[in-house]
């Protein structure tokens, strides 16, 4: 299965953190084969003098989604991500790791949802997407990342 993940940071060495965060996650949990440039964005959601960089990849995994998450969360922490968001609200952040897509898998759990379920709102997930997977449908949606970014950007 190819997955395609999101990573932000908008704390301490920001690229740095990507670029580690990227190469544990080629070491843990399959092929890193496509990987967008990075982007510096504004803070989206949320209130912050410190800006984001964000990058997106695509990987080759044999894993399962909640085997994948589990590997995430996990990198997330041993890189020293303090806070979560569990009530909507954001924070400061060394590393950000969330899975957009899985395949042509959509997943309804409460720990999980597959596609990212505000990834149509969001130019600092879709700009770097549609880098490396422009034609690469969203399942649930009737739309390709392409779309889905033109959409947005027609209403923002
Ligand atoms: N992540 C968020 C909330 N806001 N803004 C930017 N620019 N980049 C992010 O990665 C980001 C955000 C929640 O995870
Ligand atoms: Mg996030
Ligand atoms: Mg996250």
């Amino acid at each position: 299965m190819i997955a395609f993940l999101s990573l932000g940071s908008n704390l301490g060495d920001r690229e740095q953190n990507l670029r580690r965060a990227i190469s544990e996650l080629q070491k843990r949990t399959g092929t890193v084969v496509s990987q967008s440039a990075f982007f510096t964005t504004e803070p989206w959601g949320f209130q912050s003098a410190n800006t984001f960089v964000n990058v997106c990849i695509g990987l080759h995994t044999t894993l399962q989604p909640s085997d994948l998450l589990r590997a995430t969360q996990d990198i997330e922490r041993r890189m020293g991500r303090t806070q979560k968001s569990t009530d909507g609200t954001y924070h400061d952040r060394t590393i950000d790791i969330d899975l957009l897509l899985c395949g042509n898998l959509v997943i309804d759990q409460p720990t999980l949802r597959i596609p990212h379920p505000l990834m149509a709102e969001r130019l600092f997930v879709l700009k770097p997407l549609a880098q490396i997977a422009q034609n690469q449908s969203v399942p649930g949606t009737g739309m390709s990342v392409g779309e889905m970014l033109s959409a947005l950007a027609a209403r923002s």
